[in-house]
């Protein structure tokens, strides 16, 4: 299971987690696997330090305080936890070893400094990588992103751009959502890179994916960030007032995919490859991204809706050049994207957009004015935040060496204990001492980095330390993590699609890149749970009201102190906000930890959203006190009887029950338990054998454990045992008695159908015959007189000849 941030409390969407992967661990455990299922402490981040500005406690102290409550409540829930492999990411037994490796990407060339654009959150005071800005805010303080340049770590993560891609295929134990997700964020683009002439002097240089609407372009438009944007502006007040604007946006594409497009018209102009005499002019424009292809473009409005946006906006020539089929189409507020034949387009005249493509390219590299050019959307990490309660990275800063790292024999790189948080920016910058070192290399006085990683750093890795957590020389042991890895069954949230496990995926591969492993992939299946959702409910004075605060009867709510009022609404995913969340540790203590696990896994299939309700808790609930006086009040004394029946009832729903947990069925195996258990009461109620009924209980008690462990282990001691039913190997279905072993036969008297009968699976002739004639209907028909011929189909038909 994804590993909890120890935010102090677990919350439903955790106890779900942990019940799924805790069914799981217990379900291939019973079969005979070698199961290891660990837990540890996603334990860097800001939460903590913002506790610590808010509340003086220090986020190391914060974070085990919280670490031992959740430590306990996962306990509660009874996960069979391996806690002899407990991880805590905000440990120096743990983030030395991701300095080293962060030294060997360094060697490696796979890490590496650069001055760069950022997403400042100012909240927070920090950098935020593009996939943590939402809408242009900052994923957690939700604060409008500003643009800033600063010096920052990157890991390479494009250096395996192709690799990550083609890897997506191989995971096909993953939901073809994330792959596709995975797929998108990667956004390979195959175009071509040119050269325009610009007509005072010089070339700007572009990239684009549709050179085959070349002849359709009416502007070319740079990024505010191209350097001859920067020459412009510096000329030119107006321009350079333009491009500060642009700046004050963030860097994530969707933040410039959703702002107004807006331009700055430089007078420059270029001049058309393939048109004489014609020239495009030159614009800054705030939609397109420096850090894109060459952070320059060509517009062809007709057939790219920005593009169109833009040029209706100033005025500038929309010329269609694809058309499809034979129709001519008109451009008005919609740009045509799709595919078709080239026409307006001299040379490329009747060509196919896919062949006008391949001829442009071709024109260009033979006039080696351009290349045809493979583009990834995927940026590098930027990993460096300015940030106290995070893994310090390991380098010296010397006015003459420049960065230096840190010696291994140096690792780790503690953080400092005494840091204050009165003023703002990084404590650790702040602090008077700790920077301050001798450079490594020339023996100068020197600084560290004040930087910490971000705390995807730590959760890129944890996988490999789990396999050998007490490792002190190398983080762990290639040959135990070959032993685990990668992760047969890795269970989460589905917000972790891009980051969290494509920046996994990309550290597996600088691991194995740098000799520190073999595995090629973390996790070769990915089960991702959905949500657990809860109505919502307001007072009179549109105020969120908390499900304890509020009573409900089957047509109205109230508030349960004044009998005030409550609108009921809509169903959401529990947040504080909507104040709609449940306590899991009050519903541990009402109920008990089995009735909440069989509750979240028997309610919905676990890939869709759980609404969790008051009735659904106590359903469960009394559902395990029918299993409990099952167990403890039959009669498992009662001789004799067809036992024939319930062993069959017993075999199919071992076969259903095995079957649906190994596909994550977990709610129809929920369902198939029920059943079975619904004919045990009925084989007992009617006095059934009891050797027979305790086999049965017996059975019942090995499927039911892997949800629901405690009532599991206790019924299986009540039966006689001294043993632990966790130890207990799975059922196994006899197949024999998976097949009905009755038929249904139809009775014909002189060709007419006279009537059925359920007889014995392939009941001998004679027997057959007897039965036959013994059926009134039959009797009836032959009426008295003595059958001539009887004619037995095999477990199908028996014929009367009178
Ligand atoms: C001309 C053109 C005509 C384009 C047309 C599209 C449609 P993907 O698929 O995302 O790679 N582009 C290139 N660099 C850019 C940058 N740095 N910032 C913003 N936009 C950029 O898209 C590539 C297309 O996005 C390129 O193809 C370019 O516009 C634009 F009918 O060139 B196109
Ligand atoms: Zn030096």
């Amino acid at each position: 299971a994804m590993f909890p941030y120890p935010s102090g409390n677990l919350h439903m969407g955790h106890v779900r987690n942990y019940t799924l992967s805790d069914v799981v661990a217990r379900f291939k455990r019973a079969q005979g696997f070698n199961v290891l299922n660990p837990m540890g402490w996603d334990a860097f981040g800001l939460p903590a330090e913002n506790a610590a500005i808010e509340n003086g406690s220090h986020p190391d102290v914060w974070t085990r305080k919280n670490i031992a409550i959740m430590k306990d409540q996962l306990n509660l829930m009874g996960v069979a936890i391996d806690w002899s492999r407990e991880v805590a990411t905000c440990t120096p037994e743990y983030y030395r070893h991701e300095q080293k490796f962060f030294l060997d990407f360094l060697k490696a060339g796979l890490a590496y400094q650069k001055e760069s654009f950022v997403n400042w959150d100012p909240v927070e005071n920090t950098v935020l990588a593009n996939e943590q800005v939402e809408d242009g805010r900052g994923w957690r303080s939700g604060a409008l992103v500003e643009r800033r340049k600063l010096k920052q770590w990157f890991l390479k993560i494009t250096h395996f751009a192709e690799d990550l891609l083609q890897g997506l295929d191989e995971l096909q134990g993953w939901p073809e959502k994330v792959r596709l997700m995975q797929e998108n964020w990667i956004g390979k683009s195959q175009g071509l890179t040119f050269r325009f002439d610009r007509v005072d002097s010089g070339e700007i240089e572009i990239f684009t994916t549709r050179p085959d609407t070349l002849f359709g372009a009416s502007f070319v438009a740079l990024s505010p960030d191209h350097p001859i944007s920067a020459e412009v502006g510096a000329k030119n007040k107006d321009a350079d007032a333009f491009i500060r604007k642009c700046r004050q946006m963030g860097t994530s594409e969707t933040t410039l995919e959703q702002a107004e497009k807006e331009g700055f018209d430089t007078g420059l102009r270029v001049k058309h490859p393939f048109i004489d005499g014609k020239t495009l002019p030159v614009y800054i424009a705030n939609f397109v991204l420096m850090d894109y292809g060459t952070g320059a473009i060509f517009g062809c409005p007709a057939h790219d809706q920005r593009d169109l946006d833009f040029a209706r906006k100033y005025n500038l020539e929309v010329l269609p050049v694809v058309q499809p089929d034979k129709e001519i189409i008109l451009i008005d507020k919609e740009a045509y994207t799709g595919p078709g034949t080239l026409h307006n387009s001299s040379f490329l005249d009747g060509l196919t957009v896919e062949a006008a493509k391949k001829e442009v390219i071709a024109r260009f590299e033979k006039a080696k004015k351009g290349q045809g050019t493979t583009l990834y959307r995927l940026r590098d990490w930027g990993v460096s935040r300015q940030r106290y309660w995070g893994c310090p990275i390991p380098i010296i800063h010397c006015d003459s060496c420049g960065a230096v790292p840190v010696p291994e024999k140096d690792l780790p790189v503690l953080l400092p204990q005494d840091v204050t948080f009165d003023k703002p920016g990084n404590p650790i910058a702040n602090h008077p001492t700790w920077k301050k070192t001798k450079c490594p290399s020339c023996g100068k006085d020197a600084e560290r980095e004040t930087d910490t990683f971000d705390t995807f750093f730590e959760s890129s890795w944890y996988q490999f330390r789990y396999c050998d957590p007490h490792n002190t020389a190398s983080g762990f042991d290639k040959t135990k993590a070959s032993y685990w890895m990668p992760v047969d069954q890795y269970i989460g949230g589905i917000e972790h699609a891009v980051m969290h496990l494509l920046y996994a995926r990309f550290f597996t591969r600088a691991l194995k890149e740098c000799g520190h492993t073999n595995v090629a992939e973390p996790f070769s299946a990915l089960f991702t749970q959905g949500m657990v959702t809860h109505e919502t409910y307001k007072d009179s004075n549109g105020k969120w009201l908390s499900p304890a605060e509020i009573t409900k009867t089957s047509n109205a709510a109230y508030k349960t102190s004044d009998k005030s009022p409550v609108t009921v609404g809509r169903v959401e995913k529990m947040s504080k906000s909507k104040k709609n969340g449940v306590d899991p540790l009050e519903i541990l203590g009402t109920y008990g930890a089995d009735a909440a696990r069989l509750f979240v896994v028997s309610d919905s299939p676990p890939e869709r959203d759980l609404e969790w309700s008051e009735a659904g808790i106590d359903g469960a609930w009394k559902y395990l006190n029918r299993l409990w006086r099952l167990a403890t009040e039959s009669d498992f004394t009662a001789k004799g009887g067809d036992v024939a029946d319930i062993q069959r009832k017993i075999h199919r729903a071992v076969h259903d029950v095995t079957a649906h947990l190994g596909n994550f069925h977990f709610n129809k195996a929920v369902a198939r338990l029920r059943e079975m258990s619904n004919a045990l009461e009925d084989f007992a109620a009617a006095k059934g054998d009891g050797i027979a009924l305790k086999e049965g209980v017996e059975t019942l008690a090995k499927l039911m454990n892997p949800v629901m462990p405690h009532i599991a282990e206790e019924i299986w001691q009540k039966l006689g045992h001294k043993t632990l039913i966790a130890e207990e190997s799975w059922p196994v279905a006899n197949p024999a008695l998976l097949e009905d072993d009755t038929v249904t036969m139809a009775i014909q008297v002189n060709g007419k159908l006279r009537a059925t009968i359920q007889l014995k699976k392939d009941i001998n002739q004679k027997d057959a015959e007897a039965a036959a004639l013994a059926e009134a209907g039959v009797q009836k028909a032959m009426e008295g007189k003595p059958a001539k011929k009887v004619i037995v189909v095999p477990n199908r038909i028996i014929n009367v000849v009178v």
